[in-house]
């Protein structure tokens, strides 16, 4: 059994200009990981759920567990001193790193600590994302420009999905790999190497709550999923957890499409650009699958503010172009 430490010092020599500087950070995303796997699933026992009684940037009630998963991975990423700055779901502006640390930082981190935290309350699975970057500033304290960089520019990302079990999945533009935390040694384990997403699958998730708001080409590739054709394996599954990782790993390992579109209440898409649609994105571009808007690729989009909203078709290469093909005929770009 291959541990994500040993997996990482083993890759390492995928970088030979590196020198242990982006292995030390994964390792800290690592440990903040365990940290806040390790309160989830306490956390009734713990008191930690429900609301802190704030809204967050994103004008929604914050989770007890949002606000402590942002302290864990922040807390984890300044001591381990790689890293220069942190853009966070749960903070309105960037947060620089204790700069006696991480003066020669090489990275900048995007992250949302805690996706899907609606969910945690009735113990659904929830989950966190993390891109890293290399930094554009030359040094002291991060800039901006550091991380507001295309998805292409990713350096790895990632998620944990913290579900029946909790894994760990990254890529650092060398395939996919994942890692099954085993609590009985409080390590993740290499469990899933090279995963890659099925080209078609027959699973859709989507909150058909919104349908009356979708794009006509959701709504047309919504019925065709549906329409009975055992040629095509269809009618499609529909399943939708609200844990947009949960939903995309699911994915990943059996195939399927995940969309958010633009609705009513998210004329520009619901998911945020910077620290869920580009890492995760990465990941499934990665793993063979495709991730756009329903028109362009994810990965080019220009990103103009930390949190910038994005619409996301995302999963089975197939199904995302089938997908697209129904934008591209019933929505078009004005
Ligand atoms: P809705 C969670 O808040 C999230 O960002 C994703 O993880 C999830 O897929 C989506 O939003 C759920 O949004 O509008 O369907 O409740």
């Amino acid at each position: 059994m291959k541990t994500l430490g040993q997996f990482i010092i083993e890759k390492q020599a995928d970088f030979p200009y590196a020198k242990g500087e982006l292995s030390r950070l994964l390792r800290d995303i690592g440990i903040a990981a365990k940290v806040v796997n390790r309160e989830i699933n306490k956390a009734g026992l713990t008191d930690k759920l429900g609301e802190v009684g704030s809204i967050n940037v994103q004008g929604e009630a914050q989770k007890i567990l949002d606000v402590y998963a942002n302290e864990q991975f922040i807390s984890a990423l300044s001591s381990g001193g790689e890293c220069c700055l942190v853009a966070s779901e749960e903070n309105e502006e960037v947060v620089l790193l204790n700069q006696t640390v991480s003066k020669n930082a090489k990275y900048a981190v995007a992250i949302d600590p805690l996706d899907g935290s609606s969910n945690i309350d009735v113990n659904v699975a929830v989950g966190t994302t993390f891109s890293i970057y290399r930094r554009k500033s030359k040094e002291g304290p991060g800039q901006l420009e550091d991380i507001l960089q295309k998805g292409t520019e990713q350096v790895a990302a990632g998620y944990i999905v913290y579900g029946s079990s909790t894994m760990l999945v990254y890529t650092t533009g060398k395939g996919v790999n994942g890692f099954t935390l085993d609590p009985s040694i409080g390590e993740f384990c290499l469990s899933h190497p090279e995963i890659k997403v099925p080209k078609s699958g027959i699973i859709y998730s989507m909150n058909e709550g919104n349908y009356v708001h979708f794009p006509e080409g959701v709504k047309k590739y919504i019925k065709y999923c549906q329409v009975e054709d055992d040629a095509t394996l269809r009618p499609y599954t529909s399943r939708y957890i609200g844990s947009m990782v949960a939903d995309l790993h699911r994915n990943l390992i059996k195939g399927g499409i995940y969309i958010y579109p633009t609705t009513a209440s998210a004329p520009h898409g619901k998911l945020r650009l910077v620290y869920e649609c580009n890492p995760l994105a990465f990941i499934i571009e990665q793993a063979g699958g495709r991730a756009t808007n329903g028109y362009d690729r994810i990965l080019d989009i220009e990103v103009t503010e930390i949190h910038q909203r994005e619409s996301i078709f995302i999963g089975s290469e197939d199904m995302v172009l089938k997908a697209e093909e129904f934008m591209a005929e019933y929505s078009p770009r004005e």
